[in-house]
């Protein structure tokens, strides 16, 4: 006789594998959470190395232009996975329109408070469907998820979406960030299981 699924199985073809849902937003980071002015007069977010033309952004130009909306979800590393979240912000393919990327440029170096980074391919992140974003669930981000602005890229482990990012640094080479350098995958495809350096 067939009752249907179990309700511990997750539909796998949402759920990658080992990962456990959650309805809460835990909050995961090395270092302290950043506190800028009001006015984020002392906030900016750059754009360098392999571009035509190196750009600094204060956040209101961002604001000015075209903002959306896109609906992920989001699995940690740590085995947590978070559904059905509304971020709002800017199309990273606009950033990369604005400063011109150069044909050399092969990877992306994030770069968040404290020296923090991150290494993604610029093919992933030149994706549509990542984000800078502001806003998660129609709230502007909280400090401790990110405020004023994160990084989203919805198809890799959530550790590649830098909190509190900084400068985007476009490279020739694919060199480890700080979760990389210490055991975490180069790439780190969920439905792929890459978690460790060895996977
Ligand atoms: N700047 C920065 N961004 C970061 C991290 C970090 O340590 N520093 N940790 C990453 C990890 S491991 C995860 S799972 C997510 C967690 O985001 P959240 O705290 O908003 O859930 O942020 C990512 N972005
Ligand atoms: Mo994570």
């Amino acid at each position: 006789m067939y009752f249907g699924k179990p309700k511990t199985q997750q539909d796998s073809t949402r759920i990658p594998p080992n990962q456990n849902v959650t309805t809460t937003f835990p909050v995961l980071h090395h270092g302290n959470v950043p506190y800028y002015k009001k006015d984020l007069s002392d906030w900016s977010l750059k754009v360098f190395g392999l571009v035509d033309k190196p750009a600094t952004y204060t956040f209101n130009e961002l604001l000015e232009i075209d903002s959306l909306t896109a609906t992920s979800d989001i699995h940690c590393v740590t085995g947590w996975s978070k559904l059905d979240n509304e971020w709002q912000g800017i199309s990273v393919k606009t950033i990369l329109d604005q400063v011109g990327v150069r044909p050399e440029a092969k990877y992306v170096l994030l770069h968040a408070e404290e020296g923090w980074t991150t290494n993604i391919p610029l093919e992933d992140f030149a994706k549509d469907t990542s984000l800078l974003a502001h806003s998660h669930n129609g709230e502007p981000l909280t400090p401790e998820h990110g405020y004023p602005l994160r990084v989203v890229i919805p198809h890799l482990y959530f550790w590649k979406s830098a909190k509190w990012v900084r400068a985007i640094e476009l490279v020739k080479e694919d060199q480890p960030g700080f979760w990389e350098k210490n055991g975490y995958h180069m790439y780190g495809d969920p439905w792929k299981e890459q978690r460790f350096t060895w996977d």
